[in-house]
C-alpha cells in the first residue's frame, strides 16, 4: 500500500481498544547492565513504580542476576510514561539503565 493512509501497529491497537472498548495491559520490565548502580534502581522502582525498599530491592535484585524484571503491569499509556520517566531519570543520571514494555495476552 502506498497511498499515505497505513497504519502503523499504534494506530490499529487504539482502533482496536477503541471498538471493544477493553485497553490491554503491558508488562514493564527493567534490563540489567553493568553500569547503572543498585541504588540508583531501587530509587527508580520506589519513585517511579511506587514499590516499597523491600519489594524494590528484591526486584532490583532480580534484575542484576537474571537480566530482567517486571517492574509493574499498567494500560498502555500508563506503561508508556513509565517508560519515558525511567529513561528521563536514568538521562538526568547518565546512567544507560533500560525499560522495555511488552504487551500482555490478556
Ligand atoms: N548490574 C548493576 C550493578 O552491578 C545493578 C543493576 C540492577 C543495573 C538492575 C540495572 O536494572 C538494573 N551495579
Amino acid at each position: 500500500m502506498s497511498n499515505g493512509r497505513e497504519k502503523n501497529s499504534q494506530q490499529t491497537e487504539e482502533k482496536t481498544e477503541l471498538k471493544i472498548g477493553k485497553p490491554s495491559h503491558y508488562n514493564v520490565f527493567l534490563l540489567n547492565d553493568d553500569y547503572t548502580t543498585m541504588d540508583f534502581v531501587v530509587n527508580i522502582l520506589k519513585r517511579i513504580f511506587g514499590k516499597n525498599l523491600t519489594e524494590a530491592t528484591q526486584i532490583m535484585l532480580q534484575v542484576h542476576k537474571k537480566g530482567v524484571g517486571l517492574a509493574g503491569v499498567y494500560p498502555r499509556d500508563i506503561a508508556e510514561t513509565k517508560v519515558e520517566a525511567v529513561h528521563k531519570m536514568a538521562r538526568d543520571n547518565e546512567f544507560p539503565l533500560k525499560c522495555i514494555m511488552e504487551r500482555k495476552n490478556d
